[in-house]
Parts: C-alpha cells; sequence; structure tokens
C-alpha cells in the first residue's frame, strides 16, 4: 500500500533530514519535490497546495531545538500536516443502544461493496458480534449468489428474498434478525455507474423507512481523483457517515486517501488492499502517515526534544515568575508552546473549569496570530522592557504588525493585567501556572 509515494517522498524527506541549516532556497526545493510527488500520486491540486503552504509557514516559524537538526524538524512538521490531511483520530463504526444496529453500504458499481460487506461481516465476528449480511441489491442477477457465498465462507447468515423492492428486504431483515438474535445488518445495496437520479431516490428512500446507524460509502482507491469526486457527488445527494477505501493494493496511488477526507469532511474508517476477507484495516491517519512517511524515528525525536525543551522552558519561566521578571519574549515563548499543543479553543476546552469561561471570549485563532505579529514587531529591548512602548512606538508596531493601534494597546493593557496576576500568583506557589498563563488571552 502506498508503496510508490513511500518510495518517492523518502528521497525528498531523506535529502531534508540531513539538513544541518534550513534556507529559504534549500526548504524551497525540498517542498517543490514533495508537491511533485503529491501530484504524481494523483492528490487533489488544491489540496497539495493547501498543505504544501501549511508546511512552509509552520517550518518557518518553527523554533529550532539544539538537539535535532532544521531537516528534522521539518520532517515531523511534513508529518503533523499529513496526520491532519488524514483526519487526525480513528472515527470508529457507531453502534445503535438497541440492537440491531444497521450499517448500510453504498458506492459506485465495482467499487467492492460486496467484498467489503464480506470483510466487516468478518471482522464483526472476530469482535463477537453477530452480524447477518442482507442482499439489497435486486438489479444485478448475481449479485445475492456472491453474497450468499460470501456469508458461507465466512459463517455468517445471509437474508435475501426474491422479486420485491429492496426496503421490502431490509425491512423483512430486521424482523428475521431480531428473531436469530442478530445484532448487526449489514445491507448491501445495488452499485450504479454513475450517479443517476432513480437509484439514489431509492436510497434516500432506504434510509429514510430503515433510518440506518451508519451509511458507509465504498470508493475505489485504485481510481484516485474519480473517487474523490464521485464521494462528493454522491454526498450532495446522500449524506454518509464515513468512508471505505477498497483497493488500496496494487495501482493504487495513495491520491484517494491523502484528499478525500479534506474534499468531503468525512472521515475514511476503513482501508483495504486485498480482496481477501481478513485484509481491512481500521483506518488510522497517525498509524497511516507514520507508514508513507517512514521516519518514525525521527519524528519521535523530534517529539522528545521539544518536550525536553519545554520542560526546560518552563523551569526557566517558573524561575522568572517568582523573580517576576515575566516578559513579552516569554510570553512569545508560550505562545509558540500553546501553538503546538492544537488550535486555542481546542486547548481551551481541554482544561478543566476553563471551556465554558472562555467560550464567549475572542479565543480564535486568528487573535493568536495577531498577537504574535504585535510582539514580532517588536524590538528586543520593548520585548523586555514593555514599559519603554510609548505612543510613538504604538504607532511603529502597529504599522510593522499590520494590525491597530487599538490592537496594540489592548495587548499591552492585557499582558499589564497579566503581570500583575502572576505578581498575585507567585505568591500563591505556581503549580496551576502554565494552564492559566495561555489561556488569559
Ligand atoms: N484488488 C482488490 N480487489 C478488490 C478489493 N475489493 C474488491 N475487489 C474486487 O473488485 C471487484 C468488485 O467487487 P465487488 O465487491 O463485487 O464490488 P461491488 O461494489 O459490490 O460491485 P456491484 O455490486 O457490481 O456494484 C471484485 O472482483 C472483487 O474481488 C480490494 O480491496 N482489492
Ligand atoms: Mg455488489
Amino acid at each position: 500500500m502506498f508503496e510508490d509515494l513511500i518510495q518517492k517522498l523518502d528521497v525528498a524527506v531523506r535529502k531534508l533530514r540531513g539538513m544541518g541549516k534550513l534556507t529559504e532556497k534549500n526548504i524551497g526545493e525540498s517542498l517543490r519535490t514533495i508537491r511533485r510527488v503529491l501530484l504524481e500520486a494523483d492528490v487533489q491540486y488544491k489540496v497539495v497546495k493547501e498543505f504544501i503552504a501549511r508546511v512552509q509557514s509552520k517550518a518557518v516559524g518553527e523554533e529550532v531545538l539544539r538537539s535535532v537538526t532544521p531537516g528534522q524538524l521539518v520532517v515531523k512538521i511534513v508529518h503533523e500536516e499529513l496526520v491532519s490531511l488524514l483526519g487526525q483520530a480513528n472515527v470508529p463504526i457507531r453502534f445503535g443502544k438497541t440492537p440491531p444496529t444497521i450499517i448500510m453500504i453504498v458506492g459506485l458499481q465495482g467499487s467492492g461493496k460486496t467484498t467489503f460487506a464480506g470483510k466487516l461481516g468478518r471482522q464483526l465476528t472476530k469482535m463477537n458480534r453477530h452480524p447477518m449480511l442482507v442482499a439489497a441489491d435486486v438489479y444485478r442477477p448475481a449479485a445475492e449468489d456472491q453474497l450468499a457465498i460470501l456469508g458461507e465462507s465466512i459463517n455468517v447468515p445471509v437474508f435475501s428474498m426474491r422479486r420485491t423492492t429492496p426496503i421490502k428486504i431490509v425491512q423483512e431483515a430486521l424482523v428475521a434478525a431480531r428473531k436469530q438474535n442478530c445484532d448487526t445488518l449489514i445491507l448491501d445495496t445495488a452499485g450504479r455507474l454513475h450517479i443517476d437520479e432513480k437509484m439514489m431516490s431509492e436510497l434516500d428512500e432506504m434510509q429514510q423507512a430503515v433510518k440506518p446507524t451508519e451509511v458507509l460509502f465504498v470508493a475505489d482507491g485504485m481510481t484516485g481523483q474519480d473517487a474523490v469526486r464521485s464521494a462528493e457527488s454522491f454526498l450532495n445527494r446522500l449524506d454518509f457517515d464515513g468512508i471505505v477505501l477498497t483497493k488500496m493494493d496494487g495501482d493504487a496511488k495513495g491520491g484517494a486517501a491523502l484528499s478525500i477526507r479534506y474534499v468531503t469532511g468525512k472521515p475514511i474508517k476503513f482501508i483495504s488492499a486485498s480482496e481477501k476477507l481478513d485484509s481491512i484495516e481500521p483506518f488510522h491517519p497517525d498509524r497511516i502517515a507514520s507508514r508513507i512517511l517512514g521516519m518514525g524515528d525521527v519524528v519521535s525525536l523530534v517529539e522528545k526534544a521539544q518536550e525536553a525543551a519545554d520542560a526546560k522552558k518552563m523551569e526557566k519561566l517558573a524561575q522568572k515568575l517568582r523573580k517576576q521578571e515575566f516578559t513579552f519574549e516569554d510570553f512569545f515563548d508560550q505562545l509558540q508552546q500553546v501553538k503546538r499543543m492544537g488550535s486555542l479553543s481546542q486547548i481551551a476546552q481541554m482544561v478543566p473549569g476553563l471551556g465554558r469561561k472562555v467560550g464567549g471570549m475572542q479565543m480564535d485563532d486568528d487573535a493568536l496570530v495577531k498577537v504574535e505579529a504585535v510582539i514580532q514587531s517588536m524590538t528586543v529591548e520593548e520585548r523586555q522592557r514593555p514599559h519603554i512602548i510609548n505612543g510613538s512606538r504604538r504607532k511603529r508596531i502597529a504599522r510593522g504588525s499590520g494590525a491597530t493601534i487599538q490592537d496594540v494597546n489592548r495587548l499591552l493593557k492585557q499582558f499589564q493585567m497579566m503581570q500583575k496576576m502572576m505578581k498575585q500568583m507567585g505568591r500563591f506557589g505556581m503549580k496551576k501556572f502554565p494552564g492559566r498563563v495561555q489561556m488569559d488571552f
């Protein structure tokens, strides 16, 4: 899986990894190679463009630690952005509170729906569930037999009926499932060559009638951007909960996997690289990213170095606070750490008791960028001794950062308040300090 992509990215990334010094030129070269590799893998143009821009802007702002090379740091950033492109975390199938859970499988003709129904059935049995396969494809004559053979090979009951509508079949299957104590129904629906109105409205009706717990769209990974486009137009007509990427073996270049989440906003839930019934993997963005980049060692090395540096900085900060010497430089460092942890609102939610309080305040990440720009426009002296920032300096800082004078004034005022607060906290000990300081902006 992803063999071609892995090989080509490896070349680009290995070059980066060894770089002791990053210049705009060499980082630009590496990013251009990565860009080309992604485009060749059939990743959508817009996705590639944004990906590269994000890596670039992160790489430029990132502080290089002594224990890692700048190149290694960029590898880590590329990895982070890959994970984010793939969807951050695994989104498992939801099971209903009251059985049976209904999983409806939809997708274009030949994408691998029926095979996936078998793969899923097999996996659910391994999880000690009792699935039932439902042949809701009444159009292709052999569809029913195909499912019957699959069901037999994995020892899972198959429900089918002749000469009736798919909806009727599913309704009867529900009755049968209850009788046979099956807790999960897997509906194998008919494929379509294109997204035609008649078939779509039939799926629509089925969705309305049986209210499936999950609708999974099966996309043929081998078809690259076509898979992405069909997912997108399917979604315009029928809402689904997740995506299954099949046929990631053979010629699949990886483009579908890298674009489909971004384009549809729906998570990839499973990935499969063979027609064999045991070849199904829950989709874990971080694991896949590591596999694609093949640089797990570098990523964990940089993480460790960053953690160590953060711990050291925290200790220094604590000392400064004790001596009441907190400056804009320290504040800027704090902001960088916040950024590494995720978006401001995400972090706010993680701090107990704070989530609700900050809800009404301006906690958007754009504001953070602005604050950063203002601090960056200050001279070293101004950062260390903010009280010297008079009217004309404020004007200059505003101009330099693209902020208004009011923005600068507000930041200075907030900073003063923060210093004051810290003095008070300094007296009470420091345990809770880091979270609080970051949050008060
Ligand atoms: N290489 C490979 N082949 C697969 C995979 N999944 C399915 N296939 C093959 O793709 C073909 C179509 O698979 P089906 O499961 O019948 O596809 P479908 O979506 O149910 O097709 P229709 O019911 O006709 O719409 C079969 O020959 C499968 O053996 C996979 O992950 N890798
Ligand atoms: Mg089928």
